[in-house]
């Protein structure tokens, strides 16, 4: 097998000019058990760092490693058409090409969400995505109906900044602190939970009067609390929080940030909370953290025209100087809908932005960050998994599956239904 075997980016090289890649998002980091082995195959020491995921993607047997790409598409082909109408595959929209080829459903984890839910009749649903996406697909799928996660390291670092123990801390402390605010017809806090979170947040969300929402439909989401609540928790993303709450009108000073890694969120004073609309957690996306202002200027120097349209997990300063922000399906339909000619500077996840200029090429796109930095979680999803998946399946063995257990599964429909109703 040679290196190109396993590495997308020199596969796709020719529409994103080949820049350097960034450390996180190496192949031989994101897939340590595949490079392990391609290394000794070629008869080299051990030489790759291991993930600190590593150890999650263990079980895949060695000869899926070894297998060409020409034959991975061969056998997940013959696997799949064994397996028919049972097996539905999802693809998310930042996925490599070599997945996203054989999803029956490519979208954003809203528009896959809904997708599973439609899906009663397939046995098996292979997402192709993230370990939260997966856990969503469980909760509204049905109960004979299993959900696949083909690498069960495939996480997303940002889900993993806010777990169960620190968020029933904060909101102990804003239970305290509001509880003799007086009486209201509305709740003083409600929590909202970003898609990208475990499903035992959402169930919090469920159980205490919260909702769950997308990029797709985050301000929407934020009206429905407003209308139910005084004020929202919203986690784990501190980007998406702020940038809807200011499209929404709320001003920063009503704004606050709660640093789950400090005593009381580092909130030195009663009076910001209890002045506060909006209560942010403290976490981001890795990968759009990563643009900035300038990369926005430069483009905007060396193409004259250029439009701008970046991602709301990116800081507030860069959706500010950006012309457009929105999800992925809102950055696809503002490209799509966009007149042949014009010009794209795109911050979101370079998968994506690869496959907009591919199937655009009537249009100049390009990512705004030179440093090629594929989500490093997201492309865990590897051929060599989907292949060793669908192979088990036919020979009627589930493996990787991810399951919710039924308490927390039923709280999490109650908040996943809620975010269903408000399509944005
Ligand atoms: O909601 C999603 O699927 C994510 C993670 C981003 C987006 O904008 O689609």
């Amino acid at each position: 097998m040679t290196s190109d075997t396993l590495t997308s980016d020199t596969q796709t090289a020719s529409v994103q000019p080949a820049g350097p890649i960034c450390d996180e998002s190496r192949e031989e980091r994101i897939l340590p058990v595949l490079a392990d082995w391609r290394a000794q195959v070629a008869g080299a020491v051990h030489p790759t760092p291991r993930h600190a995921g590593a150890e999650r993607a263990d079980q895949i047997p060695r000869e899926y490693a070894l297998l060409s790409a020409e034959e991975l598409d061969r056998r997940i082909a013959t696997a799949r058409a064994a397996l028919g109408d049972r097996v539905v595959i999802l693809g998310h929209h930042y996925q490599r090409d070599e997945i996203i080829r054989w999803a029956d459903a490519r979208g954003d984890s809203f528009k896959l969400a809904q997708f599973a839910a439609a899906r009663p009749e397939a046995d098996y649903i292979v997402f192709c995505g993230v370990h939260f996406m997966a856990e969503s697909a469980d909760i509204l799928s049905q109960p004979n109906q299993r959900v696949i996660l083909p690498n069960p390291a495939a996480g997303c670092s940002m889900a993993d900044m806010a777990n169960i123990a620190e968020v029933e801390e904060c909101w102990d402390a804003l239970d305290a602190l509001y509880r003799d605010e007086g009486n209201s017809d509305r709740q003083a806090v409600i929590p909202v939970t970003y898609m990208n979170s475990a499903a035992d947040l959402k169930a919090f969300c469920g159980r205490n009067g919260g909702i769950v929402c997308t990029s797709s439909n985050a301000a929407s989401v934020l009206r429905w609390a407003f209308a139910r609540g005084r004020r929202v928790l919203f986690f784990p993303d501190e980007h998406l929080g702020r940038n809807t709450a200011l499209a929404l009108g709320i001003p920063p000073e009503e704004i606050v940030v709660w640093d789950q890694r400090r005593d009381f969120g580092g909130i030195e004073d009663d009076a910001t909370l209890l002045g506060a609309r909006v209560i942010l957690w403290k976490g981001w996306c890795s990968t759009h953290q990563r643009f900035t202002v300038e990369q926005i200027e430069r483009a905007r120097r060396e193409y004259p025209g250029v439009k701008i349209v970046v991602h709301p997990e990116c800081r507030h300063d860069v959706v500010a100087a950006a012309d457009y922000n929105g999800s992925t399906e809102v950055i696809i339909k503002v490209i799509e809908e966009a007149p042949a000619g014009s010009v794209w500077g795109v911050g979101t996840e370079i998968n994506l932005v690869k496959r907009l200029a591919r199937e655009h090429p009537d249009k100049t796109i390009f990512c705004l960050d030179p440093v090629v930095c594929p989500c490093s979680t997201m492309y865990r999803v590897h051929p060599a998994y989907l292949a060793w998946v669908l192979e088990e399946l036919v020979a009627g063995r589930v493996v990787n599956q991810v399951s919710v257990d039924d308490e927390t599964a039923r709280w999490a429909h109650i908040a996943l239904d809620r975010m269903l109703a408000n399509k944005g």
